[in-house]
């Protein structure tokens, strides 16, 4: 068990952010794993299970999604999905091994019609034993109190990119927006998910203004994702982006999340299809603690847990096992300016066990 007190800041500077781009990749990798094993286990990842509960006729523009109703993406249409259903899904993902189970609507934000049926999802999911996270589009201040008080943990709601290449991304949310939903999150007392997509055609400067601003929020998102952009046939960025986004790129976004945010979890999430075994190994060594486990995202492919386990067991990862109960106080969330952590010591036995 590591325990340590490192300082939490909210003020980083675009030149302060913009230093540890132009570091040696050694030396930028060497700093966010020695922070990151101060904190946590460097060889345990937490695991969240996808579910798309409501896929496709999104009326957002965002353009990089296969479920904007705008584009012709050949994708079919499922309307809500029922309670039973979903519950039933999140018992296979617990089965093999997921700690989270994630819940995410093709909406710009929830009906009052719809409320009813997601937060009974949440109740059933809690009910297995597993952590729970939604990600609904934007809420307001009486929708984000309900899904908490129906025991909602987590709440997805992600930046995407830094404020002035969101304009060219989306133009039917403004980035005011959804900090406005990630401030009623808080305010409800339910735990942040909030990052983004790289690969989109940013400038390093956009990556910068990005991770500043989520470093830079009230209190650090609890579980950061950081996407690489699945590209999906007749979204305008499939049309218009001809290059990937270079791996090391990547890693050196991965490892700056790390830095900055430094109690948080940073997940390596959508992309993993496209990356080798030893990209991923790169990222969890770059301080990324978590992924999107299970065949599925929302819409596209992710590994098959199989071969996550495989990987897991050929770099001597665990999965982290956490009491739900525990989590309320474990001093991840809040903004004290230095805060005290204890990582998890519990086995898997679906996982290699490194001891
Ligand atoms: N509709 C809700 C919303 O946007 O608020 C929730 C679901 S939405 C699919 C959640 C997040 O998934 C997006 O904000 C985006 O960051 C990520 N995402 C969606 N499509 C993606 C893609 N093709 N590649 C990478 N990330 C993607
Ligand atoms: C997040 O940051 N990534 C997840 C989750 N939050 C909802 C979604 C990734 C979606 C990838 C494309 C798809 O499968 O549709
Ligand atoms: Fe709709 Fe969310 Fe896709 Fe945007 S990212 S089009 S809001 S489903």
């Amino acid at each position: 068990m590591t325990s340590t007190q490192i300082p939490t800041r909210y003020d980083w500077s675009y030149q302060e952010i913009a230093a540890y781009f132009d570091l040696p990749f050694n030396d930028l990798i060497f700093q966010a794993q020695s922070i990151h094993r101060e904190i946590f286990d460097p060889n345990k990842v937490q695991l969240s299970t996808l579910l798309s509960i409501k896929t496709g006729k999104c009326p957002e523009d965002c353009a990089y999604c296969s479920q904007s109703n705008r584009y012709d993406t050949g994708l079919s249409y499922e309307e809500l999905m029922e309670v039973e259903a979903v519950v039933e899904a999140a018992k296979e993902a617990k089965a093999a091994g997921s700690e989270r189970y994630c819940m995410g609507a093709a909406w710009r934000s929830p009906k009052g019609r719809d409320m009813a049926k997601v937060t009974a999802m949440v109740k059933g999911v809690k009910a297995l034993g597993m952590e729970t996270c939604m990600t609904l589009g934007m809420l307001n201040k009486d929708q984000a109190n309900e899904l908490a008080e129906a025991g909602l943990d987590y709440y997805n709601h992600n930046l995407d990119t830094s404020p002035e290449y969101y304009k060219q991304i989306i133009s039917t949310r403004k980035y005011q927006d959804r900090l406005d939903t990630l401030q009623h999150v808080r305010d409800a007392g339910m735990k942040t998910c909030a990052g983004g997509i790289v690969g989109m055609g940013e400038t390093r400067d956009d990556r910068i203004g990005f991770l500043q601003q989520l470093a830079n929020l009230p209190a650090h998102p609890d579980s950061v994702p950081i996407n690489q952009l699945v590209k999906i046939e007749g979204t305008p960025l499939d049309l218009t982006l001809e290059e990937q986004i270079d791996s090391f790129e990547f890693i050196r976004m991965i490892a700056i999340a790390r830095i900055l945010m430094p109690y948080s979890y940073v997940r390596l999430s959508a992309g993993r299809e496209t990356m080798n075994d030893e990209m991923q190994a790169l990222a969890f060594f770059a301080g990324a603690n978590s992924l999107f486990y299970g065949d599925r995202l929302l819409t596209t492919d992710n590994p098959e847990s199989s071969k996550d386990r495989q990987l897991f067991k050929r770099l001597g990862i665990n999965n982290e096992e956490h009491v739900i109960d525990d989590l309320s106080d474990d001093g991840l969330n809040g903004d004290p300016q230095t805060q005290s952590v204890s990582a998890g010591t519990s086995e898997n036995s679906l996982f290699y066990n490194a001891v």
